[in-house]
């Protein structure tokens, strides 16, 4: 089969031949119709090097997965041959308290872990391919009807990180409270959706890109502005002039998360899901009184199922461009580029082939 390989860290990736694998015990072969080309893929290529994270090259790409069953090893059940799945993406140890709890993306066993914190994509091979092997049943969601695996793939992880990241601030998202997200790429146009579907709050989205901010008023913004001067002024008035209750910074710069800590008001949340690499000075008096600043990391199982529903009722819809699995490589230029608007989708197979 075909796969999109990452040979070394800081590399390009290779389109290679390789054996279609057979699923074993309790696994689950997937065959695939849509990988999402993530942003955090582009520092696998470009700046990480061993030591970065806890698993490394080679592996093939893609984490962000959705297809059909093809084959399923013994002691797997309810799940058939042709049917449309989604992947979920983090693949823990299964057996520690956090997996148990169904948060594999916080493994509390990374010596038991093929790839901790990682999955298919991440450290193991990954879903830009013609078949994808699950290690367990437990990762693979059926899609609801309607859902076509090209268009579910961002779901499993551009908005997975988003609503599990939007999640833990819901009870600042009430009406009268303003959320900003800065950043409107993959994750963040969806970010935008999420917040509309599910909370109350005002959504201001920032980007410095027309389209990226145009697309930010299509996903729901109440308004898109691009950094500038009075960026935070702007906020502040969108927000009733107070600033930002909720700030989801999906860019993660030294500038963005410095906008992010003066658009906050006092008690905000302030989330860094993006790997620019930046930081924010931390102290008492470097943030408004009682501004939690955190990480966030993919998403889990259950939230998946939340977000599958909400695609499937039409409250989140991805903007996809898709590109053929035999032009893998280039995707990735034109992310690095910043000319993928929404998530650029990876399709080994556009239906299901037995
Ligand atoms: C990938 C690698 C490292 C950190 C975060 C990520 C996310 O893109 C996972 O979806
Ligand atoms: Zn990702
Ligand atoms: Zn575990």
């Amino acid at each position: 089969m075909r796969a999109l390989r990452l040979e070394s860290w800081q590399s390009t990736p290779q389109l290679r031949e390789v054996p279609v694998p057979e699923p074993g015990p309790g696994q689950v072969l997937v065959q695939m119709g849509g990988a999402g080309a993530c942003h955090s893929d582009l520092h696998l290529m470009d700046e990480f090097t061993d030591g970065a994270l806890p698993w490394g090259p080679p592996f093939t790409l893609g984490h962000e997965n959705a297809g059909w069953v093809h084959a399923v090893g013994s002691h797997v059940h309810g799940l058939e041959p042709g049917q449309p799945v989604a992947v979920v993406g983090a693949w823990g140890c299964g057996t520690c308290p956090r997996c148990l709890a169904g948060l594999e993306t916080y493994c509390d066993r990374p010596d038991l872990a093929p790839a901790p914190g990682g999955g298919g994509g991440l450290g193991l091979d990954g879903g830009m391919a013609d078949y994808l092997l699950v290690p367990s049943a437990r990762h693979v969601v059926p899609l609801p009807e309607g859902l076509a695996p090209a268009d579910a793939a961002p779901l499993t992880d551009a908005a997975l990180t988003p609503y599990h990241a939007i999640r833990r601030s819901r009870e600042k998202l009430v009406p009268g409270s303003l959320a900003v997200v800065i950043g409107v790429g993959g994750l963040g146009h969806l970010a935008v959706q999420i917040l509309r579907a599910t909370t109350a709050a005002v959504v201001v989205a920032v980007d410095a890109r027309e389209a990226a901010r145009d697309l930010a008023v299509r996903s729901g913004a109440d308004l898109a502005l691009a950094p500038g001067d009075s960026l935070v002024d702007q906020i502040r008035e969108a927000g009733h002039g107070f600033g930002a209750d909720v700030v989801l910074d999906m860019v993660g710069t030294d500038q963005t998360l410095q906008t992010a800590a003066a658009a906050a008001r006092q008690l905000a949340d302030i989330t860094l899901v993006g790997l620019g690499g930046g930081t924010l000075p931390y102290s008492f008096f470097s943030v408004p009184y009682e501004v939690s600043v955190q990480s966030t990391y993919w998403g889990n199982r259950s939230e998946l199922v939340e977000v599958l529903d909400l695609a499937a009722r039409g409250h989140l819809r991805p903007e996809v461009t898709r590109f053929p699995l035999d032009r893998a490589g280039m995707v990735y230029d034109r992310l690095r580029e910043g000319a993928i608007e929404g998530r650029a989708v990876v399709v080994a197979h556009e239906e299901y082939t037995p």
